[in-house]
């Protein structure tokens, strides 16, 4: 340490840049700093040595070693950004996006048939004037089964058909209860009668088949006023099932039958492919049912009837086995809009 000029030292410059330009991280570049610039660098040992010059000597020596460690600094500064520099181009070249390739297909959702029935129903009938009405799948066997005048004995309340929640409460297995408790309603706030409505929705039975699902779809239709007729009941359901099937010449005929909640009774018929097809059941509301929800029979009258909604499906868009509907296999249910 006898001449501290630049020149004397500016091989450490050179060293260091040599040193630095052999790092390849930024880790190795911190070491390689250690060496000049830490607590015992080659610079620092320097710096340490000037106490030893004369007076004289020193400030010229110390210029000096400033110089020179401005310059490894800057050799410093240099490297660090080329690592930095290189380490993002080897970032973006591995994440590089190939901008050509066709996009991940997320796949567009549906509705499933049974639901587009509905939706179409819904506005068909609220076209004809009823509105929609829902209500609860569990019900009490009030609602499920009394207020419609199904005798305590009747085989449609035996375990074997009818799922039971506990003693008193069942999954509704029809939806008649909706328009009980739609009644009811309309009585305690004066809304009604006259009153006009569809009840569409999931019911449920003890029964599975090809032809039956222990879950399945219905919509009852109820029209009470004081001079509601069988003739009305043949016309809307006819007018119903012309605009669902989108037959004009479809015809409706009436077969006698029997249910508790209405008398007389019918199943309904539609015409198709040249003979006829059973599509439902229907009749004027009892008198026992108007009694239970305190409506009185001597002034109005009513007529009810019942479709499948899984069976309109069907119908509509040529499905031939109703468990199609639950399995969820994509490739039936993606042939629907
Ligand atoms: C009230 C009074 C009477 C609704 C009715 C039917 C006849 C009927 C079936 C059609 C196919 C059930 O889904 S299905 O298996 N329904 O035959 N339903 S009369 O009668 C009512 C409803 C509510 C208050």
């Amino acid at each position: 340490m006898v001449n501290m000029t630049v020149q004397n030292m500016e091989h450490i410059i050179s060293e260091a840049t040599q040193d630095f330009g052999a790092c390849e991280t930024i880790q190795d570049l911190e070491q390689a700093k250690a060496r000049y610039l830490g607590k015992s660098g080659l610079l620092t040992e320097q710096l340490k040595g000037l106490g030893k010059l004369s007076a004289e000597e020193r400030p010229a020596a110390g210029a000096a070693i400033n110089v020179v460690k401005q310059g490894v600094e800057e050799a410093l500064r240099q490297r660090r950004e080329a690592i930095l520099h290189a380490e993002q181009a080897r970032q973006l070249e591995s994440e590089s996006i190939d901008v050509t390739m066709p996009a991940r297909n997320h796949g567009k959702g549906g509705l499933h048939p049974v639901t587009m029935t509905l939706n179409r129903l819904e506005q068909i009938f609220h076209s004809i004037g009823f509105a929609v009405a829902e209500g609860p799948e569990i019900e009490t066997d009030f609602y499920n089964f009394t207020a419609l005048n199904i005798p305590e004995d009747h085989p449609a309340r035996a375990m074997h058909d009818t799922f039971y929640i506990d003693d008193k409460h069942v999954l509704r297995t029809h939806t008649s209860p909706v328009q009980v408790h739609y009644m009811q309603n309309a009585l305690k706030d004066e809304s009604g009668p006259p009153l006009k409505i569809i009840a569409p929705g999931r019911v449920y039975r003890v029964d599975s088949d090809a032809t039956h699902s222990p879950m399945f779809h219905q919509v009852e239709g109820l029209w009470v006023d004081e001079d509601i007729s069988f003739a009305n009941l043949k016309g809307v359901v006819q007018d119903f099932l012309q605009r669902f099937f989108e037959r004009e010449d479809l015809e409706v005929r009436f077969r006698p039958s029997f249910f508790p909640f209405t008398e007389p009774s019918a199943e309904m018929d539609m015409s198709w492919n040249g003979g006829w097809l059973e599509i439902g059941g229907c009749g004027m509301v009892h008198p026992e049912v108007f009694r239970h929800v305190g409506i009185d029979s001597e002034k109005y009258r009513g007529f009810a009837f019942g479709l499948g909604v899984e069976r309109l499906t069907m119908l509509r868009y040529g499905v031939n086995d109703l468990r199609l509907f639950f399995n969820n296999d994509m490739r039936f249910l993606q042939q629907f809009g």
